[in-house]
């Protein structure tokens, strides 16, 4: 370790015990449209990681989650499918994304699976709906 990282170890132990824990987060699963249950999955993340990787860790530990996306060019990733319902231009249906904060509101992010960073203990509700 470098004199300067030492010195900042030393100066910025607020700023460093902020980050870096693992971030728990659930995500939740909700498909009223075709009347099925409510599934729950819960995972950890690293400090700031996006919620695309939380999907893949999920995904690679639980033999009943799985998902596709799709990429587009300016926006990056698009939720197509979870657990083998995908969304229909036809239809008009789509998974929307949706967060429960740790206070309980529900907000809807406006931007994707991609971009989205969770927060400690929020519920990412991936809702399948109707535009
Ligand atoms: C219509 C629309 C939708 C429709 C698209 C349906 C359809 N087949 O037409 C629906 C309702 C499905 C939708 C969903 C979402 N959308 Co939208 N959507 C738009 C809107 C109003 C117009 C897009 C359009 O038709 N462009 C014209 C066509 C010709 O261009 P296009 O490139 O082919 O358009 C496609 C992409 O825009 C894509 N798309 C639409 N939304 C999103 C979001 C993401 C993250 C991605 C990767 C692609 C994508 O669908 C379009 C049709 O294929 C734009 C805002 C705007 N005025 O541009 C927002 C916009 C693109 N959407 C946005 C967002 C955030 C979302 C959601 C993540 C919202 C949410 N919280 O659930 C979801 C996507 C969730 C998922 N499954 O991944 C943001 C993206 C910002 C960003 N940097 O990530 C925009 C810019 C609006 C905003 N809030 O500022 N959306």
């Amino acid at each position: 370790m470098s004199a300067l990282s030492t010195l900042m170890l030393l100066l910025l132990p607020g700023t460093l015990s902020e980050c870096c824990g693992p971030v728990p987060i659930a995500v939740v699963v909700e498909n009223r449209l075709q009347g099925k249950t409510l599934l729950t999955y819960h995972t950890y993340m690293p400090y700031r990681g996006i919620l695309l990787g939380a999907l893949k860790r999920i995904r690679d530990s639980n033999a009943n989650f799985t998902f596709t996306y799709t990429e587009n060019l300016n926006y990056g990733p698009y939720l197509e499918s979870v657990n083998g319902v995908a969304g229909n231009t036809a239809k008009h249906t789509y998974w929307e994304l949706l967060v429960k904060t740790s206070d309980g509101k529900i907000m809807r992010p406006d931007v994707g699976i991609g971009c989205y960073i969770p927060s400690a203990n929020e519920n990412i509700i991936l809702n399948f709906t109707m535009y």
